[in-house]
């Protein structure tokens, strides 16, 4: 690890707990020293670690959210659909879910650290590079759920003083599984050093940070990294030579790749 972060002295609460980057993540926040209260509407796939509990729950439920909030020190919100979407599936648990989130963070006085994503600004040329204030571009109804968790961060900062950090994360995956990775890849030790810096700084407002890794071929730069003293350590640049170059279709032109074809009518 080599950082020498505090350990908060409450429970951390991870919702999305079963989920593939919850999943990642829980290990290495153990592995901190840090207390963790865990949440998914599924249940927990692995073994339970010492210094944490499991309590289902779904994200429509606001008294629920309510409750779990309760004693924390903080939200780490991982969870909701993450497939491409339809207005329907993202409405329960990535638009209302946010929603309870950022309530049961005002109501207890905590930081929400947010799983964005790079969906946000998916439909942006590769040609583009963006800094964290270019214009949204989602590329799906995941992506626009995304970007209404953003506005609900930076409405509950401006109104409450509620403080978030919102992560665009990339591709969190063990290694890059394809081109486009040499440009999105984040692995999940930067991943998790992203997630313990936000959770940890002293102070954030409503900060946002590219979820990536340091690679060369990246798209995305000038974000608020420095307010919670992140950098990644690690890079897909090693990776280069396994991949062949990009063709023209729609996921290859855009930053969001394949999101982009879903429902594509353009041309
Ligand atoms: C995401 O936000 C998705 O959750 C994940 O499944 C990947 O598709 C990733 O983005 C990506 O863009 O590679």
């Amino acid at each position: 690890m080599n950082d020498d972060l505090p350990i908060p002295s409450l429970p951390v609460l991870i919702t999305g707990a079963s989920g593939k980057l919850g999943r990642d993540l829980i290990p290495s926040l153990i592995a901190r020293g840090w207390r963790l209260r865990l949440t998914d509407i599924a249940p927990f796939p692995d073994p339970l670690p010492a210094n944490a509990e499991f309590i289902a729950a779904d994200l429509n439920d606001r008294e629920a959210m309510l409750r779990l909030a309760q004693g924390c020190a903080c939200i780490v919100h991982f969870g909701g659909l993450v497939e491409y979407g339809t207005f329907e599936t993202v409405l329960g648990p990535n638009l209302r879910g946010v929603h309870h989130v950022f309530e049961a963070a005002l109501a207890h006085g905590l930081r929400v650290v947010y799983a964005s994503s790079n969906h946000v600004i998916g439909f942006h040329e590769r040609e583009t590079v963006l800094d964290k204030d270019c214009t949204y571009r989602p590329d799906s109804y995941y992506g626009l759920s995304k970007v209404f968790g953003e506005m609900v961060a930076r409405f509950f900062w401006d109104r409450n003083g509620v403080e978030s950090v919102s992560l665009r994360i990339g591709s969190c995956f063990p290694e890059p599984k394809q081109e486009r990775m040499l440009a999105t890849w984040l692995s999940r030790e930067d991943m998790a050093r992203l997630v313990a810096h936000s959770v940890t700084a002293a102070s954030t407002g409503c900060a946002v940070v590219w979820g990536v890794s340091n690679n060369r071929a990246s798209w995305w730069q000038g974000d608020d990294r420095a307010r919670i003293g992140w950098a990644p350590r690690d890079s897909a640049d090693a990776y280069q030579s396994q991949f062949p170059p990009p063709g023209d279709s729609p996921a290859d032109r855009f930053q969001g790749g394949g999101f982009c074809e879903i429902g594509y009518t353009r041309g």
